[in-house]
């Protein structure tokens, strides 16, 4: 149906359909034509709609320009070898198959758009096609499997300073790895890992950042929590100069972070973070607590100060700011 809806509006360049010669053409309903163009619209897919003429289609979901992003690149090895895909369930799927088949450090998977994107504990990562940044990068990296969440914390790190430095617009880093604008999330980062006898043999770096999603972009649930880059800074973001920052961010840090260990990543890292030196709400032992979120620990680990002086470690979960 929705293949059909912009075959229509492709006979009829720059005109008004009306959603009665729609649900006409394609024999259904005006609330299925209605249901139908706002999926389109989350697909990235753009219309104006106008009272008793009904809609025009305005914009297409863009592509990403590979050859482009490759000619920006200056970084050794991560993004040398680009994977870029239309529509996948998840570029983290993808990405796993390459590490398994022995691709190299820093090979990338980009996706247009996913159909089963995923989140942290089995949440859903909203990517409607052509507006965001899907990403997975795969690392080998030399440390121990229980380092993994100092990795979480450098790619935050690197993607706060790549936005930061590309679209000039305050984004800051909540604990442990939300990218957030005035309270609105704008990224998410996902490290999955892959082990063998508690020995780290490879890790996928899933990065979603929401580069151009309009509001109409966003499903219901999510307009009141999450924002794009493009929302915030009033300019189209271009994507490839973002992406290439990000990797270029990220080689440098974990350059560093090899060679002189998690402190200067840590000290960076609390620079940017919004979730330090306030009040937040975490859980403890499942039950929610409150209390003074104070620093961060060599494991990536938040510690808390509870109104009872009790201090606790707090190594995953939901962080709420107070
Ligand atoms: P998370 O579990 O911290 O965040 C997931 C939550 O964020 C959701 O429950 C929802 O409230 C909100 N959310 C969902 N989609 C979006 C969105 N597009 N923008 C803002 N907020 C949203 C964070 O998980 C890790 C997300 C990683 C996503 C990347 S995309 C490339 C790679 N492939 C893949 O399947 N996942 C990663």
């Amino acid at each position: 149906m929705n293949e059909q809806i912009i075959a229509l509006f492709e006979q009829h360049p720059d005109q008004f359909l009306s959603g009665e010669q729609l649900s006409e053409k394609l024999n259904c309903s005006r609330t299925a034509i209605w249901k139908h163009i706002e999926i389109l619209r989350q697909q990235g897919y753009m219309f104006e709609a106008v009272p008793r003429r009904g809609y025009r289609l305005i914009g297409r979901p863009e592509k990403l320009d590979i050859p482009s992003l490759k000619s920006m690149l200056a970084t050794k090895t991560l993004g040398r070898t680009i994977h870029y895909v239309d529509e996948i369930d998840s570029t983290q799927t993808l990405a796993h198959q390459f590490a398994e088949q022995g691709a190299e450090e820093g090979h990338l998977v980009i996706a247009e758009r996913q159909t089963a994107g995923r989140g942290r504990m089995g949440r859903r990562w909203h990517s409607p096609k052509g507006k965001g940044i899907w990403m997975s990068l795969l690392l080998r990296p030399r440390v121990p499997l229980h380092f993994t969440p100092q990795l979480t914390l450098l790619a935050a790190v690197a993607l706060c300073r790549a936005i930061r430095q590309t679209v000039k617009v305050e984004a800051g880093i909540k604990w442990p790895n939300d990218l957030l604008i005035d309270g609105k999330k704008i990224s998410g980062i996902l490290l999955e890992t892959s082990a063998e006898d508690e020995r780290l043999r490879y890790i996928v770096a899933g990065i979603g950042i929401t580069a151009n999603l309009e509001p109409e972009h966003f499903p219901e649930e999510l307009r009141d929590v999450a924002t794009s880059l493009r929302i915030e800074s009033g300019q189209p973001v271009d994507r490839e100069v973002l992406i290439s920052s990000f990797l270029q961010q990220f080689e440098e840090l974990y350059e560093l972070y090899h060679e002189q260990g998690f402190a200067p990543i840590r000290l960076l890292w609390e620079a940017l973070s919004v979730s330090l030196h306030r009040r937040i709400r975490c859980q403890k032992g499942g039950e929610y607590v409150e209390g003074y979120a104070e620093s961060i620990d060599d494991s990536g680990a938040l510690s808390v100060v509870l109104h009872s002086g009790e201090r606790i470690k707090v190594y995953s979960g939901e962080v709420e700011l107070r």
